[in-house]
C-alpha cells in the first residue's frame, strides 16, 4: 500500500493551528531556527528489515496481524514509515533472513517509495539449512580453518548482494565467544577473527566500509570475542581506514558511559554509526528513548559536538540505524516512535548553547554546565520535529496519523491476520 500525500495532509489539517501555536512559542527562543529545521529535515534513520514483524523471546512469540510475508512487503512497510515521518529513507537487510533474489526489481520497488539500501548485515550466528560446517563454536574466530573459510565466504557473498543494491557498508556482528572458562584461547580467537576480517576487508569495494559491532554477552555467557568497544576498535584499527566500530546501544553493561565511548571513537574517526534501541537490563531491543531518553540526548550532544569539530555532515557522516524488536507493540508504531525519539534527542542537542557550555567547561563551572545541558533537554522540541516533518510532506504526529488512517487494518485486510515475518 502507498500512503497518499493528500491523506497525510488531511490528518495534518486537523492539528495544524495547535501545531503553529506551539511551534512559534518554541521557535521564539532559538537563535537560528531555520538552521535547526534544515538539519532535522535532512536527518534519516535506516529501518532494519528484521524489525518489521513481531519479535519474540525464547518463551514465545505472539504475532500481530498483517505482518510482511516477503522482502517486498517489508519494503512496503518501510515505505509507510517513511511516508509518515519523512525520516526513514533506507532499509538495512539481514542476509540470509532477507535475500534480494532479484536485486534490480527490489531496488526499483524501494525507489518507488523513495527508499534506498543501507548497510547489509551478515549472519554467521545461526546454522542455515544445507550449510556444510556448524557455527556452534563460532565462525570467524573458529579453531577450524574450514569453518572460518565458510564464514568469510558468506560475508563476501553478502557484500556481493550489497553491491547489487547500492549499499555501501557491510555490518558484521559475531556471536563468537565461549560459555565457560577454559573453553577458549582468547588470543587465538582474536587473531583468527582478525585474519578472517582481513580477508573480508580485502573483498570490500573502494567506496565501502565494514562496521564491526561489539556486544558483551549473549548468546555466549562467559566471553565474547568482540565483546566491547576496545576489542572492536583494535580490530578496526588493524584492519584499516575502511573499518570502524558500530555502537549498538543495547550492547553495554549497565552503567556504561556510552556517550564517552562515542566521543572518543568519533575523535579517532573510528565511529561507524549506530544501532539505536533502548534497554533496562541487557540487550532488550526496546523502543528507542522508552527507558533512558536522557542518555540518548547525552549521546547526541557528543555527536553534534564531535561531528561539528570534525566538519562532518550530520545526515551522512555516520550510519544511523534502528535495531529493535517488538514483542507486544505494532512494529510500525514502535519504529515510528523510535525515529521520533531519535529526532527529539537530536533536536535537543542542536539547541544546546554550545558557546556557553564551552565557557562553563573551561571555567569548571559544573553547575552552570549542567544547567545549560538540561535547559536544552527540558525544552519541548516536539514542535520543531513536527515542523521539519511537515515541511517534507510528512505527518505532524506520525503514530497518530498511522492510527487515523487505519493502516494496520488495511495491511491485515491485504495480507491476512495470521502472518509471520522473518527476523528476530
Ligand atoms: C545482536 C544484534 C546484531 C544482529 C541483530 C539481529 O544482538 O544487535 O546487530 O545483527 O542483533
Ligand atoms: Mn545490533
Ligand atoms: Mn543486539
Amino acid at each position: 500500500m502507498q500512503v497518499e500525500n493528500y491523506k497525510i495532509d488531511e490528518v495534518n489539517n486537523t492539528g495544524i493551528s495547535k501545531h503553529q501555536r506551539q511551534f512559534e512559542s518554541v521557535a521564539e527562543d532559538i537563535a537560528d531556527v531555520e538552521a535547526v529545521l534544515k538539519k532535522l529535515s535532512s536527518f534519516n534513520i535506516a529501518i532494519p528489515s528484521w524489525a518489521l514483524g513481531t519479535g519474540g523471546t525464547r518463551f514465545g512469540r505472539f504475532s500481530g496481524g498483517g505482518e510482511p510475508r516477503s522482502l517486498e512487503e517489508k519494503i512496503e512497510d518501510v515505505g509507510v514509515i517513511h511516508a509518515l515521518n519523512q525520516s526513514s529513507n533506507s532499509i538495512s537487510l539481514h542476509i540470509p533472513w532477507d535475500i534480494p533474489e532479484n536485486a534490480a526489481a527490489v531496488k526499483e520497488l524501494a525507489a518507488q517509495y523513495g527508499l534506498h539500501f543501507d548497510a547489509v548485515n551478515s549472519n554467521t550466528f545461526q546454522d542455515q539449512s544445507g550449510q556444510k560446517h556448524s557455527y556452534k563454536f563460532g565462525s570467524l574466530h573458529h579453531t577450524d580453518k574450514a569453518v572460518r573459510k565458510q564464514a568469510i565466504e558468506h560475508n563476501i557473498e553478502v557484500i556481493k548482494y550489497g553491491i547489487q543494491l547500492n549499499s555501501k557498508a557491510l555490518s558484521v556482528w559475531l556471536s563468537d565467544g565461549s560459555n565457560f572458562p577454559g573453553q577458549l584461547n582468547f588470543r587465538n580467537a582474536f587473531q583468527n577473527t582478525l585474519e578472517s576480517l582481513q580477508e573480508i576487508y580485502a573483498a570490500l569495494p573502494d567506496d565501502w566500509k565494514v562496521w564491526v559491532e561489539y556486544k558483551p554477552y549473549e548468546p555466549n555467557f562467559y566471553s565474547t570475542t568482540i565483546g566491547d568497544w576496545g576489542q572492536s576498535y583494535l580490530l578496526a584499527s588493524k584492519l584499516g581506514p575502511k573499518a570502524a566500530t558500530l555502537v549498538d546501544l543495547g550492547h553495554h553493561l549497565q552503567g556504561t558511559n556510552i556517550e564517552q565511548i562515542v566521543s572518543l571513537l568519533l575523535m579517532e574517526n573510528k565511529l561507524a554509526g549506530f544501532h539505536f534501541n533502548d534497554s533496562k537490563y541487557g540487550d532488550d531491543d526496546l523502543t528507542v528513548g522508552s527507558i533512558n531518553p536522557y542518555q540518548l540526548f547525552l549521546i547526541f550532544n557528543e555527536l553534534v559536538e564531535g561531528m561539528d569539530a570534525r566538519g562532518m555532515d550530520h545526515a551522512t557522516g555516520l550510519g544511523w540505524m534502528i535495531d529493535a524488536s517488538h514483542n507486544v507493540k505494532d512494529p510500525i508504531e514502535d519504529l515510528l516512535q523510535s525515529v521520533q525519539a531519535i529526532k527529539i534527542a537530536y533536536a535537543q542537542a542542536l539547541i544546546i548553547d554550545k558557546t556557553a557550555l564551552k565557557a562553563a567547561q573551561y571555567n569548571n563551572d559544573v553547575a552552570l554546565a549542567q544547567e545549560i545541558l538540561q535547559q536544552a533537554y527540558r525544552t519541548d522540541v516536539r514542535p520543531l520535529v513536527a515542523e521539519a516533518s511537515l515541511s517534507n510532506g510528512g505527518a505532524l504526529d506520525p503514530v497518530g496519523a498511522y492510527r487515523k488512517l487505519k493502516i494496520r487494518e488495511h495491511l491485515i485486510s491485504e495480507r491476512g491476520l495470521k502472518t509471520v515475518a522473518t527476523g528476530l
